[in-house]
């Protein structure tokens, strides 16, 4: 499969993976990116430097290209921004705000700029300001999330940009969507690579569509996870008018909990609402084939849509 966005980033199928706080170490982003996709090592709250060793990790396991995530709300941010370039990352993509402070120095650099957006108004910025893809990723992400939905938000994001939309998730939908290629998160937690505590991908493998919760609606920080006993709690004190503080506390260093730990019950056990799909724990390289299988099956049954 061919796209703008396989061709930008040199990969062979049009798959990128989600950024993953804690989650996405240079295992999972060295897995991913041998088996055809793009991976990325989460920069999240991490100290600069523990980024600049995973970064020199992943080149040990791949000579594949790999990126690195960008949270922006990081006080490691502007840092992490310099590793990259001195490093030799040769693609960002970036979550949780707009990296236009950074562009004018990646782009001299030739990093490919990927921001995570969702809404067409940072999409049109991001390209604005030289982006060279975006991921329009909708409100049944996990994490971090907007309010639009990826099947309202990605045909809308590609009407508004000239340049290539990665759609989170729904890769056969995506494409019907406009989209160029996918970001998956949730997919690859469950995975042979994937370094997350056995508690979370068990957790995640009995979860069905309606087991996640969005905490902090009210707070401005809304965050999508899987129910638990800390969700309940949360969205009670919520619900009840609890302080800003109050509500911090009952998330403060819970997916460390969740991730590292293994608490899945006061932990934040971060997914999308695709959970419920999650059934087995495949090696990276084994799920790719499948997805690219299961889309061309897809692709083919819907031929009917299409005149000879
Ligand atoms: O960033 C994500 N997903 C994330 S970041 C993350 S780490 C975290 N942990 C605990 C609490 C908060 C964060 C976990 N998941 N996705 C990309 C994304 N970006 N979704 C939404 C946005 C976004 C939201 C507002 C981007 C920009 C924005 O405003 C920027 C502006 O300046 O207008």
């Amino acid at each position: 499969m061919k796209t703008r966005v396989t061709e930008l980033l040199g990969i062979e199928y049009p798959i990128i993976q989600g950024g993953m706080a804690w989650v996405a170490d240079h295992h999972i982003a060295a897995a991913v990116s041998e088996a055809g996709g793009l991976g990325l090592i989460a920069a999240a709250n991490a100290p600069a430097e523990w980024v600049r060793e995973q970064i020199r990790e992943a080149k040990k396991l791949t000579d594949k290209p790999f990126g690195v995530n960008i949270m922006l709300m990081s006080p490691s941010a502007d840092e992490v921004a310099k590793i990259v370039v001195e490093e030799g990352i040769k693609v960002v993509t970036t979550g949780a705000g707009s990296p236009e402070k950074y562009m004018e120095e990646w782009k001299a650099a030739g990093v490919k700029v990927i921001p995570v957006v969702a809404s067409v108004a940072l999409a049109r910025r991001m390209e604005r300001c030289g982006a060279d893809a975006v991921v329009a990723e909708g409100t049944e992400s996990g994490g971090h999330i907007g309010e639009t939905t990826t099947m309202a938000l990605v045909p809308q994001v590609v009407d508004a940009v000239k340049i290539p939309v990665i759609a989170a998730g729904g890769i056969a939908a995506a494409f019907m969507l406009g989209a160029e290629a996918v970001q998956m998160g949730t997919r690859f937690v469950a995975t042979e690579e994937c370094n997350v505590h056995e508690n979370y991908k068990q957790f995640l493998l009995k979860a069905r569509d309606i087991d996640t919760r969005v905490t902090g609606r009210t707070t401005g920080h809304p965050v999508r996870t899987l129910r638990n006993p800390m969700t309940k709690e949360y969205l009670e004190k919520e619900a009840a008018g609890a302080s800003f503080e109050e509500l911090e506390m009952l998330t403060l260093g819970g997916l460390r909990k969740a991730v590292v730990d293994g608490d899945v019950k006061t932990g934040s056990v971060m997914s999308g609402q695709i959970a419920g799909m999650v059934k087995d724990v495949p090696a990276c390289k084994d799920l790719m084939a499948r997805l690219m299988a299961e889309t061309k099956e897809a692709v083919k049954k819907n031929s009917f849509l299409v005149e000879e």
